[in-house]
């Protein structure tokens, strides 16, 4: 038999939320990345397997590249910045809403020193009109020879059938890395302390939640009961922001526990009994120790 497989990683970069992570869910089909309206929700590189005819295509999401400031921004933007090495192309994501500014600028020229070629994917279509897209396109194209070029909605999926096809001739032939119901290379104990983070990014507001970390520290399957028994710690960096989290009675930690537990349950398929507490660790995204402790090493 002719091996003809096709397989090769992605890397998904851009500026902090321009819809990187929302994308990674909508080639999926499924959620395993988490996303906000709040820049650096993504802390991780995240990576997405997807299987098409005679092929397997690797996505890499990555957090937004930016300007850091302390030690976890660092970490953050060192993982997207790696993750553009060893690629057989880069998606280098953008918003249509939006002109190409100084935050893009520098990624380009990260993009130049690379040597994987780079397909612009313009995103956020819905919140534009064609002729502001063309005239947006053509800036992009005279700033930097890209591959390709292709709008989308990555909230309503238009578009991403044609980038999978148009990414499809970069990738080289190679083996089938991973087996073809696996989704993700990150632990479903990852995902679901992710899944506690992302209801915290959205449900509170200030810099809150650029302090929280969540870690996961009981998952007990209990098969014959179709039951995941999951106990999780969400950390913080002051005593204030405790109080903000578990809320009025505990009202907040009760809204962000059921929320967090009906898509931990979608995601695992099971029922869940999450159990959420909060810890404050001063200034923990401070700490090498911390940030290792808490998975971000
Ligand atoms: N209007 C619109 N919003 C989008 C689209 N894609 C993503 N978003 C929103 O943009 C925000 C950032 O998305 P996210 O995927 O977390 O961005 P990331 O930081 O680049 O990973 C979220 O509020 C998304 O719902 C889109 O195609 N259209
Ligand atoms: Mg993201």
């Amino acid at each position: 038999m002719v091996n003809d497989f096709k397989s090769g990683f992605i890397a998904i970069v851009g500026r902090p939320n321009v819809g990187k992570s929302t994308l990674l869910n909508r080639i999926l089909g499924q959620k395993i990345a988490i996303t906000s309206n709040k820049p650096q929700t993504t802390r991780n590189r995240i990576l997405g397997i997807h299987n098409f005819e005679g092929g397997q295509a690797l996505f890499v999401d990555t957090p937004g590249i930016h300007k850091p400031q302390g030690k976890l921004n660092r970490y953050m933007v060192d993982q997207a910045i790696s993750a553009c090495s060893d690629v057989d192309l880069v998606l280098f994501l953008v918003e249509a809403n939006d002109q190409p500014g100084g935050g893009d600028e520098y990624i380009l020229r990260l993009l130049e020193k690379g040597n994987a070629p780079v397909c612009l994917v313009i995103n956020k279509i819905d919140m534009v009109e064609p002729p502001s897209l063309l005239a947006l396109i053509d800036a992009y194209s005279q700033r930097f020879q890209f591959k390709e070029v292709v709008p989308i909605c990555a909230e309503k999926g238009d578009g991403v059938p044609q980038l999978l096809k148009a990414i499809e001739p970069y990738i080289p032939a190679g083996p089938q890395y991973y087996p073809e119901d696996m989704l993700t290379d990150q632990p479903e104990r990852f995902i679901v302390a992710e899944m506690v983070r992302e209801k915290v990014m959205r449900r509170i507001s200030e810099e809150i939640p650029y302090g929280v970390a969540v870690r996961v520290e009981t998952f007990e399957e209990k098969p014959e009961k179709n039951l995941v028994v999951i106990q999780a710690t969400i950390h913080v960096e002051r005593d204030s922001h405790k109080k903000i989290i578990v809320g009025k009675q505990g009202q907040m930690i009760r809204t962000l526990g059921k929320e967090a537990r009906i898509e931990i349950e979608r995601f695992l398929g099971t029922r869940v009994f999450l159990e959420l507490f909060v810890r404050v660790d001063k200034d923990w995204s401070q700490s090498e120790r911390m940030l290792r402790e808490l998975g971000y090493e």
